[in-house]
């Protein structure tokens, strides 16, 4: 869906003056960009869809699932490689080794922008193993990958650098994530200006919440719903559940969306969300029952559309 509200030329000027500063201080007052600076696409959830459904078919190849160390997590991350690589993206596969078995992180840099200033957007790839994980985390990891795509597409040549990634065995404990934070040397991570972390974003009893971190970040999400006339929540759910957790701890500015995991929705939040009350926002969490049919359209496509503002937006 396409924000078409009035003032949306001023609220793209609002979101090109963010800027996000190096070493992990919040944006200041930034010269904006100026009325050159491109808008962000409208991400078509069509395509998201499509790699949901690529998604479920290599789970259902393999097991059933897309864990850490099984086959369907291999192939989850090859088929997000080989979309990225023919997009024109440098592409990097870290190792690591978890519980004995051996484990993937995908990293996919868009070439050119300041490579001081690194805006990092990111999503878990693997599904635990009693089912293929379409909403956990299949949702964010698609529109990570489309919103990427859209990039190429676009040609965005934004100021900063952009750089994508997709992390293995977040179910065991954030482990890959983790090994990625570690591996960076002092001054590559000073170097990251914000991550920005998808988790869960397309529940089917949706509830549309923002992290509470840096408030830039913070500030370009809830702007973008603003926009939309859609009410967000601070996301309480699950803090340092997830692989923004690392990037924090290590002092990276971080953001992200979440629609809910196994919560229950209230009246109140069913009032203005819609849904159901009394009902988890994602009553398939970590189950079996977790595949194309557990995803609400509308909240994947808000959020799709989201990330791609917030990348235009921060790294303009
Ligand atoms: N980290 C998520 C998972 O993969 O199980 C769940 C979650 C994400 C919970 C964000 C709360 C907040
Ligand atoms: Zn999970």
């Amino acid at each position: 869906m396409k924000l078409s509200v009035p003032g949306r030329a001023a609220a793209t000027a609002v979101v090109t003056a963010v800027s996000l500063l190096a070493g992990g201080s919040i944006a200041g007052a930034a010269p904006a960009a100026g009325p050159t600076a491109a808008a962000a696409p409208d991400i078509s959830v069509a395509a998201v869809k499509a790699h949901l459904t690529q998604l479920q078919s290599i789970a259902t190849a393999n097991g059933g699932n897309r864990a850490h160390g099984r086959a369907g997590y291999k192939a989850s991350l090859d088929y997000v490689k080989a979309k990225l690589d023919a997009a024109g993206f440098t592409t990097t596969i870290q190792q690591f080794t978890s519980s004995g078995r051996t484990g993937y992180n995908l990293i996919a840099d868009w070439p050119g922008g300041d490579t001081g200033q690194v805006v990092m957007a990111g999503s878990h790839l693997d599904s635990v193993t009693s089912g293929a994980g379409i909403n956990d985390n299949g949702s964010g990891s698609a529109a990570v990958l489309e919103t990427a795509l859209a990039v190429s597409r676009a040609n965005f040549r934004p100021a900063k650098h952009l750089r994508f990634a997709w992390w293995g065995a977040e179910e065991l404990g954030l482990v890959g994530s983790r090994y990625y934070v570690n591996s960076l040397s002092t001054g590559d991570r000073s170097r990251i200006s914000g991550y920005l972390n998808f988790d869960m974003i397309g529940s089917p009893n949706p509830g549309y919440f923002v992290y509470d971190d840096d408030p830039a970040i913070e500030k370009t999400f809830k702007e973008y719903y603003t926009g939309l006339g859609v009410p967000t929540e601070i996301e309480t759910e699950g803090d340092g559940r997830s692989d923004h957790a690392p990037f924090k701890n290590a002092g990276v500015p971080v953001g992200g969306l979440f629609s809910g995991a196994d919560y229950v929705k209230t009246a109140a939040q069913a009032a203005k969300w819609g849904g159901t009350s009394g009902l988890a926002f994602d009553r398939c969490y970590h189950s079996s029952c977790d595949t194309t049919a557990n995803i609400n359209d509308t909240a994947l496509d808000r959020n799709s559309d989201a990330i791609a503002y917030a990348v235009w937006g921060l790294s303009a």
